[in-house]
């Protein structure tokens, strides 16, 4: 019916003005002032931006895809919301302390990484039957490579076998994508384009989410003073969730769009 799906189109239209004007005034709520100097803090600015931005894109874009790759598109607007508004406290932590917003951080990532680990479910799902048992591999992977990074960057344990680590936990969730059961289930049953979303999100995973233990690296073993090794930690860490959150889903919104208008015809 017309009328049904004008008025469902509003409905996320205005769920995503709601969310965004949420975000606005979180950022708003911030008391301290940017500094022309402090170019740290700038690139906390800017990625919320960018954040807030994606997380509108993602949510409208909803509308253009068929049913089945609407979750997926949800899922990369949840990430990139959650990031913006943690991004809104950490730039405040940064503006007003010059110290590393380590709590929020790792929080962020502790929700929007197993996201994006669903990512790599859904768009199999999108097309095959996936066992269940993928999700709690990657899952597990991932909670080792955080609580890893986490006891190390907190002071819980000395800096180097934490990030031995967080690096175990990563190398876990690369095989089980590059030559586990998610990697066969792609080539063997999922479209071209499909296969080729896979295989871009796993090259990020692999070279964009590498960014961060150099970014550990840099800040905590590379033998800088502590101003220095803090300030190269936060940028490299933002940088990397630039590629990590925004341009993977866009990857996927690529996909989706290009999948959607395929099966129109
Ligand atoms: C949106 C946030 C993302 C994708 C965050 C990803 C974080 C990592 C890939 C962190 C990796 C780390 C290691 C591999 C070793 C230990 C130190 C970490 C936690 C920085």
């Amino acid at each position: 019916m017309k009328s049904g799906s004008i008025w469902l189109r509003n409905k996320t239209a205005v769920a995503a003005c709601g969310l965004l004007s949420m975000c606005i005034s979180t950022a708003q709520a911030s008391s301290a002032v940017l500094k022309p100097d402090d170019f740290v803090g700038i690139s906390f600015w800017l990625i919320s931006m960018a954040l807030v931005a994606s997380t509108a894109f993602f949510f409208l874009e909803r509308d253009r895809v068929s049913p089945k790759w609407k979750t997926s598109l949800t899922v990369s607007g949840l990430v990139t919301l959650v990031a913006a508004v943690h991004y809104f406290y950490m730039r405040e932590v940064w503006v007003t302390t010059g110290s590393t917003p380590t709590v929020y951080r790792y929080i962020d990532w502790l929700i929007t990484v197993p996201l994006l680990m669903i990512e790599f479910f859904l768009i199999l799902s999108a097309c095959a039957k996936v066992p269940g048992g993928i999700f709690w591999r990657l899952m597990i992977g991932t909670l080792v490579m955080l609580i890893g990074g986490y006891v190390g960057e907190a002071g819980y344990m000395a800096v180097m076998p934490a990030f031995v680590i967080g690096m175990l936990g990563w190398a876990y969730i690369l095989y089980e994508i590059f030559a586990g059961q998610a990697s066969k289930i792609s080539a063997a049953s999922a479209p071209a384009s499909v296969q080729s979303a896979f295989n871009t999100m796993r090259w990020i995973v692999t070279i964009g989410w590498a960014i961060y233990p150099i970014g550990y690296f840099l800040g905590y073993l590379s033998g800088h003073s502590p101003a220095d090794s803090m300030g190269m930690l936060n940028i490299v860490y933002n940088l990397a969730d630039v590629l990590n959150k925004i341009a993977f889903g866009l990857i996927i919104w690529n996909v989706a769009v290009s999948e959607s208008e395929a099966a129109k015809h």
